[in-house]
């Protein structure tokens, strides 16, 4: 079992988590209004923070979306004044405009109290040596695993993204014990490893997530490094990697840290609340941050609950399923609607199936088709390939075998949905 890093916190009753978080509701509420843009959106609803005098009142809060941070840029849902601020991240997602998160000091050190907790909960001792291969910069990963592991006591590496070849040489001579990066940097590091027969004897916890993760890559990963698999959750609206929390080692959802945030999860469509265990969109209210506390932020991820009940590790914080996708990533072709993570999770459950694939949408005399490319070993028959994705999808897409190394590859999150016209791929 592993230990905790603030016990208190994570096993807290239910009824003390909901009563820290009402506690620390009316502060927050109070805090945002201070920044223009809140203090509008407030107004507009008819609404002061006094209206809130339940948590079944935040349902009553305006809701807010990417949108509403891209009008703001750069400081304009900014609670404090700009002389506070000591670090700043930015996303730009595929539109291109930035969503800004800026930081005061208290904000980096929620951040890094969330990331330790993250780490301690996958195993991760003070003094291990963690490597962190998300970039440092405006991309919050490579600082919100820094925040963590200094806050736990750990060595740091602080490689950020890139020449997997020299990574792998760091990780064996400074014994890396615990290695972090977005998913598709995982699979880069397992298949140079495999490319140069080169193992990693110290290597024994892998922490992975910015993108979806299914359950058979995570098995690819489990037998392909021998370690154990942590999916961590964050985003720059909620102050970064590991604010919304992670699995522990029970491997049966991804624990919310609930006294720093608030969720709901809510119908995409319609935006009222979906009953536990359906799918819905995650909505969240951050209870505990300064700079830009979200109020019914609108995440885009879909997901579910798994469970509000005391976990086998001894956590009370709610359960949730690994994100689905994003609202937006639904792909709807021949009258069946899918998400590239079903796809994914077809095509890794097939022995000798690479972890990079492609799936191409195209229009063919006015009628959408998706074509699915996949790397494999020699050996994996097409049949198989098609009968899995049948199975999965109830229709049986075109597609291509691949050699091991001939799809393309992405710095970053890795890009596997493309549309194809006239013009190429996009
Ligand atoms: O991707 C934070 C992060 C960095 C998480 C490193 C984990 C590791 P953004 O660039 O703002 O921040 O992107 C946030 O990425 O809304 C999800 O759609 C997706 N995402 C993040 N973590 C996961 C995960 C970082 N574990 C967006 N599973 C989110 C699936 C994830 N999707």
């Amino acid at each position: 079992m592993t230990t905790m890093f603030n016990k208190q916190a994570e096993t807290a009753s239910v009824d003390e988590l909901r009563d820290t978080q009402f506690k620390r509701l009316m502060p927050v509420l109070q805090q945002a209004i201070k920044s223009p843009a809140y203090a509008r959106s407030f107004k507009a609803a008819g609404l002061s923070p006094q209206d809130v005098r339940s948590l079944d009142d935040v349902a009553k809060l305006p809701l807010m979306d990417k949108e509403d941070f891209r009008k703001s840029y750069p400081l304009d849902l900014c609670c404090v004044d700009r002389r506070q601020l000591v670090e700043m991240h930015m996303s730009s997602g595929s539109t291109g405009t930035p969503v800004v998160m800026p930081y005061t000091m208290p904000d980096l050190q929620q951040w890094a109290q969330c990331m330790a907790r993250c780490l301690a909960m996958a195993g991760a001792l003070p003094g291990d040596a963690i490597q962190i291969t998300p970039s440092f910069g405006l991309f919050n990963g490579g600082f919100g695993f820094y925040h963590g592991a200094r806050m736990l006591g750990m060595f740091v590496i602080p490689t950020g993204a890139g020449n997997t070849t020299r990574q792998i040489r760091l990780a064996r001579d400074f014994g890396t014990r615990v290695l972090t990066g977005v998913v598709s940097y995982g699979i880069r590091v397992m298949e140079v490893l495999e490319e140069e027969k080169a193992a990693l004897p110290d290597l024994k916890i892998g922490i992975f997530g910015a993108e979806t993760f299914s359950d058979s890559l995570k098995r690819k990963f489990i037998d392909g490094l021998g370690i154990e698999v942590f999916d961590i959750y964050g985003m720059t609206e909620t102050g970064g990697v590991g604010t919304l929390g992670q699995d522990c080692p029970a491997h049966n959802g991804t624990h919310v840290w609930e006294d720093h945030y608030y969720v709901e999860l809510l119908d995409a469509a319609t935006h009222k609340p979906v009953r536990d265990g359906e799918l819905g969109e995650l909505a969240v209210t951050s209870l505990t941050r300064e700079a830009l506390p979200v109020i019914r932020f609108r995440t885009g991820d879909l997901t579910r609950i798994v469970s509000r009940e005391r976990c086998a590790c001894g956590r009370t914080h709610v359960r949730i399923a690994p994100i689905m996708g994003r609202v937006d990533d639904m792909l709807i072709v021949k009258g069946v609607n899918f998400f590239p993570k079903q796809v994914e999770q077809a095509l890794m459950a097939i022995p000798g199936v690479r972890p990079n694939y492609q799936i191409i949408i195209e229009e063919v005399d006015g009628i959408r088709d998706v074509r699915i490319n996949v790397e494999a070993d020699a050996g994996v028959t097409g049949y198989i390939v098609e009968k899995n994705l049948k199975e999965a999808l109830g229709f049986s897409p075109k597609g291509d075998i691949f050699a091991p190394g001939q799809l393309p590859r992405q710095e970053g999150k890795a890009k596997r949905v493309f549309y194809k016209d006239a013009s190429g791929l996009h």
